[in-house]
């Protein structure tokens, strides 16, 4: 990853760029919005930001910098207090006393002055901007951008004789977080149209509801779930990635009457014993009603995947509702899960994953013609017709250093019209696992009900 990216990727946490339907102040629907201000509350970012600003030119060409108001002055005070260039303050009204200046600070006719502004949108702003800068005997030559918005502005100073020097434009801010699984290719499709000046489309956001998935669902597990779901209003999955049987068995007995499933690796327990895990975990499933998911993720040829399935010490065939399984080894390694409902992967969580839009594609193929499937893991949409099943949730985190990828259920619900979320450690390292259990549910409950 370049420095770019990782330096995009930290500034996109702090929420400076959103995806959705926005009316701009002039009235037309963007399916973008930018605002770079949060950048100047986190000291380190606004750090690197003037870093990585002051390396788009060389300083020596100029006296004075000066942040056009107001977003881009704490970026020009950084980038000032970097390079020792003096910081010029232009007003954005005159004084109506006084002295009536629009510049502050100490200049002299005939200097240099390096413009910053945030954003460059149509480029108007700046085309007014500057001549109150030169009306003071200032030339100004270039400006730093932090994003072009691509929307004309860049060519129209440059037109006028400018350099416009851009860390960022849309364009690849959305294959940033394309590569990243953080915006979806509708979502770009939409910008896309948007940037070549057409008006854009928002379709109306609405999902269908556990009901409505419940009439059309054919397979038992698929009914299963989503009537566990209805009933208990919960869309949550707990994973128990837990060591011995008596965790899993405590946390089992906690989690139990607020999840519609509990997810396991049944192969990471360290006392593994037919008898003494599985039937009480059977016990307790069937006596808070919710179905045991064995995320084994299958990844062989049929006939290794149905011995794995069946046999060896776990015998997972006997007592799980739903396994997941890849789908690399192509649609028929999918025929030996029977009386289980298969949860396909289809894309993964994890930073630097391989599973690429082109995976998915072909990858939702296989699950949508499997009889067995009746979903998929996912961190981007999924067609109607499965259902979806969503980890790396987390209300606290947005990474665990070990690769994988946060989101809020708030954030996958609207962004990926999820039908259920997986959460683990934001459950089980939790000090109070019964009240964590519940923030996840309602979390997950409103997210959902807000769709609807
Ligand atoms: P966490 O503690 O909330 O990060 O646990 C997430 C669980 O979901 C964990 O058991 C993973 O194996 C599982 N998981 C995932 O995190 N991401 C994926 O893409 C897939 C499974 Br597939």
């Amino acid at each position: 990853m370049s420095n770019n990216e990782s330096f995009l990727l930290e500034c996109y946490q702090l929420g400076i760029i959103k995806f959705g339907k926005f009316t701009l102040k002039s009235g037309i629907e963007s399916p973008f919005y930018v605002d770079l201000r949060p950048l100047a509350s986190d000291p380190k970012i606004l750090k690197k930001l003037s870093s990585f600003l002051l390396e788009l030119v060389s300083k020596e060409n100029f006296d004075l910098i000066c942040g056009v108001p107001y977003a881009a002055l704490p970026m020009a005070t950084a980038m000032s207090l970097e390079s020792d260039l003096p910081l010029i303050i232009k007003r954005k009204e005159a004084k109506t006393y006084g002295t009536k200046k629009l510049i502050e600070g100490i200049f002299s006719k005939g200097q240099n002055c390096l413009l910053v502004e945030d954003v460059i949108t149509s480029g108007k702003s700046l085309l007014e901007t500057i001549p109150e800068i030169e009306n003071e005997g200032i030339s100004v030559s270039d400006i730093v951008v932090v994003l072009d918005r691509e929307q004309g502005g860049k060519e129209l100073l440059e037109a006028k004789g400018f350099k416009v020097h851009s860390l960022f434009n849309i364009t690849e801010v959305c294959e940033i977080l394309r590569k990243n699984n953080l915006i979806s290719e509708e979502e770009i499709s939409r910008i896309n149209d948007f940037l070549k000046g057409n008006q854009v489309k928002f379709a109306e956001e609405k999902r269908l509801t556990y009901e409505q998935k419940l009439e059309n669902a054919n397979h038992h597990f698929s009914k299963k779930i989503l009537e566990i779901a209805i009933e208990k209003k919960s869309n949550l999955i707990a994973s128990a990635d837990v060591l011995t049987t008596k965790e899993l068995l405590d946390f089992a007995e906690k989690v139990g009457p607020n999840i519609v499933a509990l997810k396991t690796h049944i192969d990471i327990l360290t006392d593994f014993d037919f008898d003494e895990t599985v039937l009480p975990l059977k016990d307790l499933a069937t006596k808070y009603n919710f179905l045991l998911m064995e995320d084994r993720k299958f990844a062989d040829i049929g006939n290794t995947q149905e011995l794995q399935f069946s046999n060896g010490i776990y015998k997972i065939s006997s007592w799980a509702d739903l396994v997941t399984s890849q789908v690399i080894g192509g649609e028929t390694s999918l025929d030996c899960f029977l009386n289980v409902g298969v949860i396909a992967i289809i894309g993964m969580s994890s930073k630097g994953t391989l599973t690429s839009s082109d995976y998915r594609e072909e990858a939702l193929k296989i699950a949508q013609n499997h009889p067995n499937v009746i979903g998929g893991v996912s961190q981007n949409k999924i067609p109607d017709d499965l259902l979806l099943f969503t980890p790396g949730v987390n209300l606290e985190t947005k990474d665990d250093n070990k690769g994988q990828q946060y989101n809020t259920p708030e954030h996958v619900f609207k962004n990926l019209q999820t039908d259920f979320i997986i959460v683990g450690r934001g459950i089980y390292k939790a000090n109070d696992v019964e009240k964590a259990t519940l923030e996840y549910k309602i979390a997950g409950w409103n997210a959902y009900m807000n769709l609807i």
